[in-house]
């Protein structure tokens, strides 16, 4: 009897199949598995030949035509497959085969493969598999704590593993400015600690980040935040802003400065946007200045807003002068920014905004606050951002599931204009690596879910249940992942 319980067990061991996150769109289990060992090499050929060196790496293989096994990585034609980043994955009688019309969907698929890997064998099947958003987001804030490269660089890797393909810098704000600019030394020169250790990138720095991204197939969009939440730069160069905090509108310093930073920032960054944030401006942001009340008067601007819709028409401008596409927090919508400004819509309590902007037909990436800003809390009592604005609960694994991005009130055409989805780890109360692992892990796998899977609805506990052995194996890997609230209490501060 002992050995028919054992049996039993063997086989529901057997039965159960590796936890795939994001869930693929098709996923049919074969029988069987194919072997996979050291003597497994991947073949990809021309447009395909760098994702399998990425994937041999990875995968611990050698890129390769002849082995004891393959895995073949085949570009396909887009009639086919037509969203690139789509892939058809098959492990069984044809071998071990990754079908894309594009690198990306090679990529994407080989990234499932990577979670169906146990041992030295590939449970059969048959996977087809897109993305619901093609914008699929993480902005990191290095400007309140700084996050070098090699923390970026974790961070990406799994970005990659579970198909995101954005990473949004935050790289300016109030305590600090983050890139070094030719010609404005002073923007990063308090950012060098006495044992020469930078806490800024330079465009070495910036390179190299774009490079290892560009690898994993994920763009990084550059933040540099303006006319607000920039008083790093005001304490550089007081002469070009107000109160030594707002950009100052009324000088044309501002727009040699301005230009001087975009140029550097578009010959860094290959992305095609340029984000200058726009969020937050004061009522009273050029209160008492004459400079501003004399350009209020020449040009006929009455209110605040009219002089931010003033100095924002001129920031498009460049950005666009330099070949990119300005991208600003949903306040811009509401300043007026024109419509081809990609909006990033954080202010939960204004879809009204939101609705507008997508009605005039502006592009938009959705970020509200209560659903995935990972700087608040995850469970009750748990540490967190001490901000208002988290509506219903700890930002949980629950609460990200049951967010559905595009809101129903969107007729079909202004659906269309959500690009897609990010999530923002804001760091004015996260200084350390660890706890920034803590805060990002594992609610980033949850959002990458949202990101990538159809419409809902998501069920919790299903989810959750695939979610465990990925905290394990991120853990494994020396992430600081959160298990459950026991895991808080090493970050709870007084
Ligand atoms: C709002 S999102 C901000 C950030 C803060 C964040 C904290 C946005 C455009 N502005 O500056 O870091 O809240 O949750």
């Amino acid at each position: 009897m002992l050995f028919g319980v054992l049996l039993i067990a063997s086989s529901a061991v057997a039965a159960a199949h590796p936890a795939l996150i994001p869930m693929p769109s098709s996923v049919e289990w074969g029988t069987g598995e194919v072997a996979f060992g050291a003597n497994t090499v991947v073949d990809g050929r021309g447009a395909a030949a760098n994702t399998a060196s990425y994937v041999a790496r990875e995968l611990g293989l050698k890129p390769g035509r002849r082995g004891a096994s393959r895995i073949r990585l085949s570009l396909v034609p887009a009639s086919r497959i037509p969203n690139p980043e789509g892939y058809h994955l098959h492990v069984g009688k044809r071998g071990i085969l990754i079908e894309s019309s594009d690198p990306r969907g090679l990529f994407y698929g080989a990234q499932t493969l990577r979670q169906m890997v146990s041992g030295h064998s590939v449970p059969a099947v048959d996977i087809e598999d897109a993305p619901r958003f093609r914008w699929r987001g993480l902005l990191i804030d290095v400007a309140r704590h700084f996050f070098g490269k090699q923390t970026l660089f974790k961070f990406i890797d799994e970005m990659a593993a579970y198909k995101l393909n954005v990473l949004h810098l935050h790289l300016t704000d109030d305590p600090a400015w983050r890139l070094e600019v030719p010609g404005y030394p002073k923007l990063t020169q308090g950012e060098i600690a006495a044992d020469g250790t930078r806490a800024y990138f330079t465009a070495d720095d910036i390179r190299e980040i774009v490079a290892y991204a560009a690898e994993r197939h994920i763009m990084v969009v550059p933040e540099i935040e303006m006319p607000s939440h920039s008083g790093a730069a005001g304490g550089a160069y007081p002469e070009l802003f107000h109160g030594g905090t707002v950009l100052d509108p009324a000088s044309p310093q501002t727009y040699a400065f301005t230009r001087a930073v975009f140029t550097e920032v578009a010959r860094l960054f290959p992305a095609p946007y340029i984000h200058f944030g726009g969020d937050e401006v004061a009522d009273d942001a050029w209160k008492n200045s004459s400079d501003v009340d004399r350009l209020k008067a020449e040009l006929g601007l009455k209110t605040t807003k009219d002089v931010e819709a003033y100095f924002v028409r001129n920031v498009v401008k460049i950005i666009k002068s330099v070949g990119k596409r300005p991208m600003a927090w949903d306040e811009q919508a509401e300043a007026g920014a024109s419509d081809d400004v990609v909006i990033q819509w954080w202010r939960k309590g204004r879809p009204d905004v939101l609705t507008a902007a997508a009605q005039r037909g502006s592009d938009l990436v959705m970020s509200p606050v209560d659903k995935v800003y990972f700087d608040y809390h995850q469970g009750p009592g748990e540490p967190g951002a001490p901000w208002e604005g988290n509506d219903g609960g700890p930002t949980s694994i629950a609460k990200i599931l049951s967010w559905e991005a595009v809101p129903a009130s969107f007729t079909p055409t202004q659906a269309a204009k959500v690009l897609g989805v990010e999530a923002a780890i804001w760091t004015e109360f996260i200084a350390s690596e660890r706890y920034l692992e803590f805060m990002t892990f594992p609610r980033l796998l949850a959002f990458a879910e949202v990101a990538w899977r159809p419409k809902g609805p998501r069920d919790e506990a299903e989810f959750n249940a695939r979610l465990a052995p990925h905290v394990e194996a991120l853990r494994a890997q020396g992430l600081d992942a959160r298990r459950d609230e026991g895991d808080a209490y090493e970050f709870i501060t007084n």
